[in-house]
């Protein structure tokens, strides 16, 4: 049996039991995270994303170096939405990080996008809860692209690092994903290759363009070298910044309403959803309607508005 307080002592094993709960939808699971869920809030979420190859994994590699040099506690969640074949990729994310395997304060886990109820979102957030009442000081989420479907980054993380790489016109396409917008740190890695500075001058371009008042965060770009850590501590320190630079503009308290009322949103779907598939397997109700659009008796439309009224007094069960 799980206990909350092995949670909030911050043993590693109760953690990866709780987050393994969470991937597998036990009712558990839920249970735990609404005793943890008060003790949850204390963490600087940070998201880094870009195209699969760019460095992420390698970047947090080094990341967590830095962060621990300020002796903060790290928290990694690596996914990828895009394949539920993504074992291997998760796999070399995780060995990307694997020199702080034996550090007690840094914990990495891994999410696959498999059969979450509610999507890998939900999930993912659900970890963010754990890792953070385990008592780490900085929480990173590694994904592949931005604004992906139902998954965006944006909603999970206060501060989100965009990682593009030279030559590849990586700024041009995140302008086109509308990935722009989220993006407080812009992060050219790779940067021993050629290209590098026009890469920065694209992105300042790019920037420039995006209407900034002077309450809010202008977004850095940061040039890095992943593998041999060139930039990283200058990465680790913006991050930071930008998390001062929120808690002494109020921006934080509106970041948080935002975060916690999207979660609640994605909660609310996931509620309805489940309801809806409970009566669509199991109601007579539900059984005459569709005989009745068959025999053209009834539209579709028409009866799908009356059903999601009636829903309301439904019940759910679980
Ligand atoms: N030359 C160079 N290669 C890098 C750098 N950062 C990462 N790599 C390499 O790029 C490849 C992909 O890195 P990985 O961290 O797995 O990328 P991810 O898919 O974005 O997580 C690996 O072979 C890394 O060694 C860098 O700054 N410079
Ligand atoms: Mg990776």
């Amino acid at each position: 049996v799980l206990d909350i307080r092995d949670i909030l002592s911050g043993n590693q094993r109760a953690g990866a039991r709780m987050i393994r709960l969470i991937e597998e939808n036990d009712p558990m699971a839920f249970n735990l995270l609404k005793q943890l869920y008060p003790y949850s809030g204390k963490a600087f979420i940070i998201g880094i994303t870009g195209s699969p190859g760019v460095g992420k994994s390698t970047l947090i590699d080094a990341l967590i170096f830095e962060f621990r040099e300020l002796e903060m506690k790290v928290g990694v969640i690596a996914i990828d939405p895009t394949s539920p074949y993504s074992g291997g990729a998760i796999l070399g994310d995780r060995l990307r990080m694997q020199r702080h395997a034996t550090d007690k304060d840094v914990f990495i886990r891994s999410m696959a996008s498999r059969g979450q109820k509610g999507g890998l979102s939900l999930a993912t957030k659900d970890a963010v809860i754990v890792l953070d009442t385990m008592g780490h000081d900085i929480i990173i989420i590694e994904t592949v692209g931005a604004g992906q479907g139902e998954f965006d980054i944006a909603n999970l993380a206060h501060s989100v690092g965009i990682v593009s790489i030279p030559g590849t016109g990586d700024g041009i396409q995140a302008v086109k994903a509308g990935i722009l917008e989220t993006g407080d740190i812009f992060i050219v890695n790779k940067s021993d290759r050629p290209g590098a500075d026009m890469t920065c001058q694209e992105l300042t371009m790019m920037i420039n363009m995006r209407s900034n008042s002077e309450t809010e965060w202008t977004p850095e770009i940061i040039k890095t070298n992943a593998l041999n850590g060139t930039g990283v501590k200058e990465l680790a320190t913006t991050f930071l910044s930008h998390f001062d630079f929120m808690k002494n503009n109020g921006l934080m308290d509106s970041k948080i309403k935002e975060l916690n009322s999207l979660y609640f949103q994605s909660l609310l779907k996931d509620l309805t959803l489940k309801k809806i598939l409970l009566f669509m397997k199991d109601s007579q109700d539900c059984k005459e309607i569709l005989k009745a659009i068959e025999s053209h008796e009834i539209n579709p439309i028409t009866a799908a508005e009356d059903m999601v009224n009636k829903l309301w007094v439904l019940k759910t069960q679980d």
